[in-house]
């Protein structure tokens, strides 16, 4: 593939490393005891909301998982909004009340991230409906892992986008495990790309390794999404570097040696080294936009740490339906 020019491939690069720092920077946090609840970490995974938010408007649409943090920076809402979330502050993208697993952002495309398994498929499939039903030319991607695609949102979700072309991306993060489960012992077929066949559209499985595999993968499919002509589910084969979240030592259910493999791939160096071997960049800019990252990762950490927490009677409003 032809490279994309020089300033996508410096907003994929400034935008992975984004991803790392902030996750790197939640870890640290959470031991402090700074944030309540769990987190799920992004750590490895970078590639993939990075290839495929790159090609989306603010006011198309993502749904998303029990990982999220990445999908939300990736589709543009505010590290310092996402932070303050994960502190429990008023000043987060859900005034505090939600936390890592309730990020909402619906002014930045954000229609939530999920703390229950699967619905991030179903929510998709309904926004795309929306938007089909305004006649917008909004796309939807939702995001799931591995493990929700053995549950029945996954197949009610592709068969509603099918029959109804809806203008949804489907992307599975595929990293192997759901939890402690592996992957190949809990899925038939041993494919997730392969099920789109089942639902009438194209099943596409890609490095998630490689931004720039995603970005092409992502890029088409979003393309034919938004030109009225259906949904595609792309599988990024990918994997998590820490443990299913914080606190999880990750190393029960898979060996030393699995994950040393893996780490070879990481996404950030694999895409560094490209940008540097066919002289793109230098490396001062690449150290410069590690220093602006680092920056931008301290700012929202400052922020949360100065933002007030919600008053009781703000954090108890928006959270339940009011009754008739
Ligand atoms: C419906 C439902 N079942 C079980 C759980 C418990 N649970 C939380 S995360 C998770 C694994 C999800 O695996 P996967 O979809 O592969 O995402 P990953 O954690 O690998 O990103 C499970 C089973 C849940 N949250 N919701
Ligand atoms: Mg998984």
């Amino acid at each position: 593939m032809d490279l994309p020019d020089k300033d996508v491939l410096l907003a994929l690069y400034r935008q992975m490393l984004m991803l790392r720092r902030f996750e790197e920077a939640v870890a640290r946090v959470y031991r402090e005891g700074k944030i309540p609840g769990f987190v799920h970490l992004y750590i490895g995974e970078e590639a993939v909301a990075t290839g495929v938010c790159a090609h989306l408007e603010k006011t198309d649409y993502v749904t998303s998982t029990h990982r999220g943090h990445g999908h939300a920076l990736a589709k543009g809402v505010p590290a310092r909004q996402v932070m303050a979330e994960l502190w429990g502050r008023s000043t987060g993208c859900s005034g505090g009340r939600g936390g890592s697993m309730h990020l909402y952002a619906p002014e930045y495309g954000l229609l939530g991230t999920n703390g229950i398994v699967g619905p991030s498929i179903i929510n998709g499939a309904g926004a795309a409906f929306s938007a089909k039903y305004r006649g917008t030319s909004q796309v939807t991607v939702a995001f799931f892992g591995d493990g929700a695609n053995n549950t029945g949102s996954f197949h009610e979700g592709l068969n509603l986008a099918s029959i109804w072309k809806l203008p949804v991306v489907f992307v599975c993060e595929n990293n192997l495990y759901a939890t402690e489960m592996s992957f190949l012992k809990a899925t038939a077929g041993q494919s997730v790309a392969a099920r789109a066949a089942a639902y009438a559209m194209p099943g596409v499985a890609v490095d998630g390794q490689d931004v720039l595999a995603v970005y092409q993968a992502a890029g088409e499919a979003i393309a034919r999404a938004r030109a009225g002509e259906g949904p595609t589910l792309i599988e990024c084969r990918t994997y998590r570097f820490v443990g299913h979240h914080e606190g999880d030592p990750g190393t029960g259910y898979r060996t030393q040696e699995e994950v040393e493999e893996w780490r070879k791939r990481d996404p950030i160096p694999l895409f560094r080294d490209r940008l540097l071997t066919d002289k793109v960049v230098t490396q001062d800019e690449l150290a410069q936009i590690g220093d602006d990252v680092e920056a931008h990762v301290q700012d929202a950490i400052d922020f949360s740490a100065q933002s007030a927490w919600p008053s009781p009677q703000e954090a108890a409003t928006k959270v339940f339906a009011s009754p008739l």
